[in-house]
């Protein structure tokens, strides 16, 4: 089943924000498949936003996300990519629907609470990178709960 790689940035650990936004995936029906609180080196930030290092604003985004521990997580489920990218929002808070997790709780896009990968094969890409053992093999019995097997 299809895998998504979401971090909770430094700004959404600090605001209390970890539980609500854990809660929201889970109620979803998404599975957790991989967690870890963490402080990010510099190298890896960079790493992991490589395809942005020539945006002015890289240097900057670097010191964000280093600036903090984060959340790193695995989520697996029916189309978790795209439908993760829904439930975080816009990358502009401003444009961020109401409901949304940018929509509820940002204001600017430098502090903008949650990354989620932005399709199946970076989701493959960074989760290779944040987990490299993996994530775990543990399988929901709620299944045919959440879908029709
Ligand atoms: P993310 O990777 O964090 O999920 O964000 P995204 O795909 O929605 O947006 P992307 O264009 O990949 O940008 C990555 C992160 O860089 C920060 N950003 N700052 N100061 C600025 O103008 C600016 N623009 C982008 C945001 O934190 C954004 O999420």
């Amino acid at each position: 089943m299809e895998q998504t790689f979401i971090m909770i940035k430094p700004d959404g650990v600090q605001r209390g924000l970890i539980g609500d936004i854990i809660s929201r995936f889970e109620k979803k029906g998404f599975y957790l498949k991989g967690m870890k609180f963490m402080n990010v080196e510099r190298s890896f930030a960079q790493k992991h936003y490589a395809d942005l290092s020539a945006q002015p604003f890289f240097a900057k985004l670097v010191e964000y996300i280093i600036s903090g521990p984060v959340v790193a997580m695995v989520w697996e489920g029916k189309d978790v990519v795209l439908t993760g990218r829904r439930i975080i929002g816009a990358t502009r808070p401003w444009e961020a629907a109401p409901g949304t997790i940018r929509g509820d709780y940002a204001v600017e896009v430098s502090r903008n609470v949650i990354h989620g990968s932005d399709s199946v094969e970076n989701g493959k890409k960074e989760i290779g990178l944040w987990f490299p053992d993996g994530p775990s093999e543990w399988k929901s019995n709620l299944h045919p709960w959440i879908y029709e097997v």
